[in-house]
């Protein structure tokens, strides 16, 4: 029997930008199982039932230690009852049958193979399973028509679900800053996403580009893309120029919580570091890359082969890769930003996520402040104005929330 005085019972403040979520947790077992029951639910397209499943993950991830009594959770904030149910079940039993149950449903399985193409979402998903479609081979064989995105989804699939390293994204980050100060000097680029958090890997590469100068990162987009192609680095690119200043969403929350910068949703060939490569050869460039002329896997190799899937490679023959049948190059999917400088607070907060953290901040500012946040501005309902912010400290400050930094983000 335990003595109900001696249970440590916890609290948290309700909203996810309130507190401090590293990314280690006590409770990686409960998080888990909700966050799995969050992910069906957005794959059936139920984001109401997702958010508050991630809103209860949040709260557990955020606990100071392993809950090991239903007792200690009296009181939190965004428990519903589902969330306890799932809970006592795994406190009881070690797992819960529900998330075991959706783990092993074929809908499950389906949906998430099909959304896992880059450019499939839920609701085209839910139609081709609809069609009898649930695995990759009957979507090929289906005679469906594809977009661009689509195609390259599928034919870059398997590199796509291999993870992003933290020294796969240094080496992309860069390649786009060679882009970027080759097309526009002095312009910036910050890498955000889950690497600016401290993930060691990720699904994508986030970057965030900007100038000093108001209004000279204009037109930098395409520009960069240019560079980019023409050096062979792109599989594929789907641009979106901004259009913040002639949407007609009223004060700074765009109408969807998307927002409106000049964006760049692009998968990227990346060339493999062969660390036997780059031993044998023992010719280092300060920037610790290989110099072009020894090999391909240097930055500054310019990809001219038209066929991407065969990188070209002057001297392809020293390397044993494409012998043996392996490839020298894999894709990655990586976003590109640009942002004018008097935003580049709100875009570098809006695009370091966590999802949900945003999500929070959002909600916080709505709901406790009656300001609208969103990645272009912060806009005060009580004295109709915006409020200016040179960096992320400065949001915060006017959201009247403690500083929290990126690493503790990750709600
Ligand atoms: P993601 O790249 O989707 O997520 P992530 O970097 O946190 O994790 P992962 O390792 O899986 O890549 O999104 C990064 C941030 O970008 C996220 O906080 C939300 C923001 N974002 C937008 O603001 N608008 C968008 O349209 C998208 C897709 C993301
Ligand atoms: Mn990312
Ligand atoms: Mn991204
Ligand atoms: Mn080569």
């Amino acid at each position: 029997l335990v003595d109900e005085t001696e249970v440590e019972v916890f609290s948290v403040p309700s909203y996810a930008c309130q507190r401090r979520t590293t990314l280690d947790n006590h409770n990686n077992v409960l998080a888990h199982a909700l966050s799995l029951l969050a992910e069906n639910a957005e794959l059936e397209d139920e984001d109401g039932r997702g958010v508050a499943f991630r809103r209860a993950a949040a709260v557990l991830k955020a606990l100071p230690k392993p809950v090991t009594s239903m007792m200690q959770l009296r009181g939190l904030p965004c428990l519903g009852d589902h969330c306890l149910r799932v809970i006592k079940d795994i406190l009881e039993t070690g797992t819960s049958s529900e998330v075991e149950a959706t783990k092993q449903s074929e809908r499950y399985k389906a949906l998430k193979v099909l959304t896992g193409i880059f450019g499939v979402g839920a609701k085209t998903a839910a139609r081709w399973i609809r069609d009898g479609i649930h695995t990759l081979q009957q979507l090929r064989d289906s005679g469906h028509t594809l977009n661009r995105a689509q195609q390259a989804g599928l034919e870059h699939y398997e590199d796509l679900h291999q993870q992003v390293t933290k020294a796969e994204a240094d080496t992309i980050g860069e390649i786009v800053e060679r882009a970027v100060v080759s097309v526009l000097p002095g312009a910036q680029v910050v890498l955000t996403g889950g690497f600016r958090r401290g993930k060691l890997t990720g699904h994508d590469v986030d970057f965030l580009i900007t100038h000093p100068v108001e209004g000279r990162e204009e037109g930098l987009m395409p520009k960069v893309v240019s560079w980019l192609e023409s050096q062979g680095f792109l599989l594929y690119q789907k641009t979106t120029r901004n259009s913040y200043l002639e949407s007609n969403d009223g004060p700074a929350r765009p109408a969807s919580n998307i927002d409106r910068f000049e964006r760049c949703l692009s998968i990227f060939k990346l060339i493999k570091e062969d660390k036997h490569e780059t031993k044998q050869l023992g010719k280092l460039s300060e920037n610790g890359l290989e110099t072009p002329e020894d090999t391909c896997s240097s930055l500054t190799h310019v990809q001219t082969d038209p066929n991407p899937a065969t990188p070209s490679c002057a001297k392809g023959q020293i390397h044993s890769g494409e012998d043996t049948g392996h490839r020298l190059w894999r894709a990655v999917r990586v976003d590109l930003v640009v942002s004018p400088i008097s935003q580049f607070a709100f875009a570098l907060l809006g695009w370091t996520g966590s999802k949900l953290f945003e999500r929070e901040l959002r909600r916080w500012a709505g709901y406790e402040k009656a300001m609208s946040l969103s990645s272009h501005a912060l806009y005060d309902n009580n004295q109709s104005r915006y409020l200016r912010a040179t960096s992320e400290e400065e949001i915060f400050a006017h959201l009247g929330l403690e500083y929290i930094p990126p690493s503790e983000r990750n709600a």
